[in-house]
């Protein structure tokens, strides 16, 4: 049978009423033994803890040093999210675009509704209703998550606004995503991640990690926002949000888009430098931002989420202390070590040994890294020291810079400024970067990640990129748009800039941009500043190495335009002409 109930199409408002009947057919489609509606309380998060650490799905860590923490290790073969499997299915594939992998949504439905027939038999159903954004935001939206994990169901109430308050929004506004979520038999050649965005739905089966599995996250916020996004005048980003105030008593609120694992969380939570006294940054986000286009012609950020799904390897209390301090209670590890002494472990750890590795064996380096790349924390922002109250904002926070990134060991310089908003729309199109264990794949290889939302748009790029250059028009007062890169690396594959804390120096200028105060020269990619622009005291860096951060290379960048031009080209008649012109500009002036 199918779940489907109306014809494929046109967009639907769900009413109360076919909440109700939805989770009836789900129940009739997947069969499951019991029924349970999470409200979201303590109570509820404690028993089903409890019920997996009794099953051994889960194990209690160190109730001194972790309090109420907890380490779950995933099937070997789900570690990372499935970009091969992950399918946007419109009516016509034209929509979904060349930058998605299509299916006809019938074919889809037959597709997925065949994996979940009767593949909730001894299992409990949970029904999750949460909201992504504040719950009294006029901006946030809400779904409902049917799963048949209660480690999804843990994720979903660190990572959304889930339980009673978010069902009493559905139930009074009588419209929502759905989405439909399985593990099914973990086997990856039954996993697929189907997105509906004429129908605001999700089918995703076969897979219990990540942004496969907590539904709220990629699927909703990113790519089925990402469609109502376009519909309704806003944009669904894969951004980090930050608050920055500087000495002087002004705040910023930036917004920034590096593709996966390249440094979104620890820039939300950079911990100023000592030379830079007077600094403060605090997170509103760290991985997802909506944005509007406010009454005053500013751009208005609100992030969805409510917790972090961070990285574990890399973070110490050297890279970022606060993220360290953060995880050390109240927090899932997913697929990280243990030591002896029953504490999580990851490599970048300053101290401790792992005892065992990722996958519970006894650990042998023979067998690789001891955490998996990939391995994540799972934990309330609330827990960060530095969260911004601002977070809970119902109307969001103003936007004055936008900056984009990727992880490019060499052409892209630290920092540059787009000439105008069209011009930081082709700097956001033209991100590339070298792919991470976020995805499984290979790993290292440069490939283009236009805005960081090759993974997450829910629809045709050519489209996408109309859209953003639609708020030219719609913003009187943009923020600027800038691009970054902290991973440049020499010969030898050391980082030629130290990173983390220190990108407070390049946010400065970017601030100080944003101001029209800071300095800069005028080059063929955009603005950049020269060394004595960006504030390098007590930081020691040899002079022909910010030199080196700070080079255009003409004959490379005309290569990478030219490469770039070949790529959007695939775009055809969605590529917006407006693109092509400021792309044949930005070549002219190389
Ligand atoms: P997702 O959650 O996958 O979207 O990742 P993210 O963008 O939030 O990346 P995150 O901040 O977790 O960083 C990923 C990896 O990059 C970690 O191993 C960090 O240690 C490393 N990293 C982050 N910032 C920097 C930096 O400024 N320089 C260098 N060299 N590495 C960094
Ligand atoms: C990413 O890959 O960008 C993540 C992790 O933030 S996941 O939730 O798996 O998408
Ligand atoms: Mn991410």
């Amino acid at each position: 049978m199918s779940v489907q109930s109306d014809a494929h199409g046109a967009p639907r408002q769900h009413t109360p009423q076919s909440l109700d009947a939805w989770i009836d057919e789900v129940r009739s489609l997947t069969q499951p033994s019991h029924i349970h509606w999470c409200t979201g309380s303590d109570a509820e998060y404690a028993a089903l803890t409890s019920e997996l650490i009794a099953r051994g799905e889960c194990l209690p860590l160190n109730a001194d040093s972790f309090p109420e923490s907890y380490l779950y290790r995933s099937a070997p073969n789900d570690v990372a999210r499935v970009e091969h499997l992950t399918f946007v299915c419109t009516n016509d594939p034209v929509d979904a675009g060349p930058n998605n992998h299509w299916m006809a949504p019938s074919d889809a439905h037959q597709k997925m509704d065949a994996l979940f027939a009767g593949c909730m038999r001894g299992r409990t159903l949970y029904v999750i209703p949460y909201c992504m954004g504040p719950i009294d935001s006029p901006l946030a939206r809400c779904g409902i998550e049917i799963t048949d994990s209660a480690y999804v169901v843990l994720n979903m109430r660190i990572m959304t606004r889930m339980g009673t308050p978010a069902l009493e929004r559905i139930r009074r506004e009588g419209h929502f995503v759905r989405g439909l979520h399985s593990i099914g038999q973990l086997d990856p050649e039954q996993r697929f991640i189907m997105h509906f965005p004429e129908e605001l739905s999700i089918k995703s089966f076969g897979s219990g990690y990540g942004g496969n599995a907590l539904l709220g996250k990629k699927c909703h916020a990113l790519r089925i926002a990402s469609w109502q996004a376009r519909d309704e005048g806003w944009l669904a980003e894969h951004m980090l949000l930050v608050a920055l105030d500087s000495p002087t008593g002004e705040t910023h609120y930036v917004a920034a888009a590096f593709p996966s694992a390249c440094g979104k969380t620890n820039l939300a939570m950079l911990i100023p430098p000592d030379a830079l006294p007077g600094w403060t940054v605090r997170t509103i986000g760290d991985d997802i931002a909506w944005l509007h286009p406010g009454k005053d012609g500013r751009l208005w950020a609100i992030n969805p989420e409510s917790g972090y799904f961070g990285v574990a390897p890399g973070t110490s209390p050297k890279s970022n202390r606060n993220a360290y301090e953060m995880i050390r209670r109240n927090a899932i590890f997913t697929n990280v070590a243990l030591t002896a002494e029953n504490e999580p472990w990851w490599e970048g750890m300053p101290a401790g040994t792992p005892v065992k590795d990722w996958q519970g064996r006894k650990m042998d380096p023979a067998n690789g890294p001891a955490a998996h790349p990939n391995s994540r924390f799972t934990v309330s922002a609330r827990q960060n020291p530095n969260y911004a109250h601002e977070a809970e904002a119902a109307g969001g926070v103003p936007i004055s810079a936008i900056i984009f990134g990727g992880r490019r060991r060499s052409l892209a310089p630290l920092v540059f400024e787009a000439r105008n908003w069209r011009h930081g729309v082709l700097v956001g199109a033209g991100v590339a970067s070298e792919t991470t264990a976020a995805a499984t794949g290979a790993v290292g290889v440069l490939r283009r990640d236009p805005m960081a939302m090759k993974p997450f748009a829910g629809y045709n790029f050519g489209d996408y990129w109309r859209h953003w250059l639609s708020f030219d028009e719609r913003l009187t007062n943009p923020p600027k748009i800038f691009h970054v890169n902290w991973f440049r690396q020499d010969a030898q594959g050391k980082f030629l800039w130290p990173g983390f804390s220190e990108n407070l120096r390049v946010l400065k200028w970017i601030t100080e941009r944003v101001n029209n105060r800071g300095a800069a020269r005028e080059t063929p990619i955009g603005y950049m500043p020269n060394a004595s622009d960006l504030d390098m005291q007590g930081l020691d860096i040899p002079p022909e190495t910010l030199e080196e951060l700070l080079k255009v290379d003409v004959n490379a960048w005309r290569e990478e335009l030219t490469s770039l031009e070949t790529e959007l080209s695939q775009y055809g008649a969605r590529l917006p002409a407006a693109l092509q012109t400021e792309l044949s500009e930005a070549l002219k002036r190389l």
